[in-house]
């Protein structure tokens, strides 16, 4: 039998934001303010579905492939929160029931979207002020693995779902 897997649903981001996001980082905050979490890592997680087994994550898949969204934009404009999407909090309210309904634990905590940009923060530092506006469309959400090895969190993406088009 296979092993468990650590998975989780999430929104990618495109590769020129991540890089975006990373130069506003190195601008914004001090360089001890902790793990700084790579660009390729970045992104917006919909629903943390824990320790899968091979049997729940192929029926996990299936109903994340049964779901029906148009695309929507988000909008990055703010280093506390994000401009509300209706589709995005939809999406996340719909993958989160479904991983309740399947047996995976979900925070009662409410949804906040948001990108983590650094992990093991000794100590809270200041939100430095926005000052940026990244917007871009959503046309799919991904199914992704998270490892450790050698000292390196690494995300796989297992599956992709695209979204219906927009009429
Ligand atoms: O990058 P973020 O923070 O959005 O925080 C973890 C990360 O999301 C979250 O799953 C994503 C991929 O690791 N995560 C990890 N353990 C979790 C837990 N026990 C968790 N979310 C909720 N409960």
């Amino acid at each position: 039998m296979s092993e468990p897997k650590r998975l989780f649903f999430a929104l990618e981001l495109p590769s020129a934001v991540q890089k975006q996001i990373v130069q506003w980082r190195a601008t914004h905050f001090p360089e001890d303010a902790g793990r700084p979490v790579a660009a390729d890592n970045l992104h917006l997680t919909l629903a943390f579905l824990g320790e899968v087994s091979a049997e729940k994550q192929r029926a996990l898949a299936a109903l994340a492939g049964r779901l029906r969204q148009p695309g929507f934009t988000l909008t990055l404009d703010d280093a506390g929160q994000w401009l509300r999407s209706r589709g995005l909090l939809q999406l996340a309210s719909m993958l989160r029931a479904q991983a309740a309904r399947s047996g995976c634990y979900q925070s009662p905590q409410p949804f906040h979207p948001h990108i983590t940009l650094w992990r093991d923060a000794r100590q809270a530092v200041p939100i430095p002020a926005p000052g940026f506006r990244w917007t871009f469309p959503v046309n799919e959400f991904v199914l992704y693995e998270s490892s450790f090895s050698r000292g390196r969190t690494r995300y796989t993406a297992l599956e992709r779902y695209p979204f219906d088009k927009e009429s």
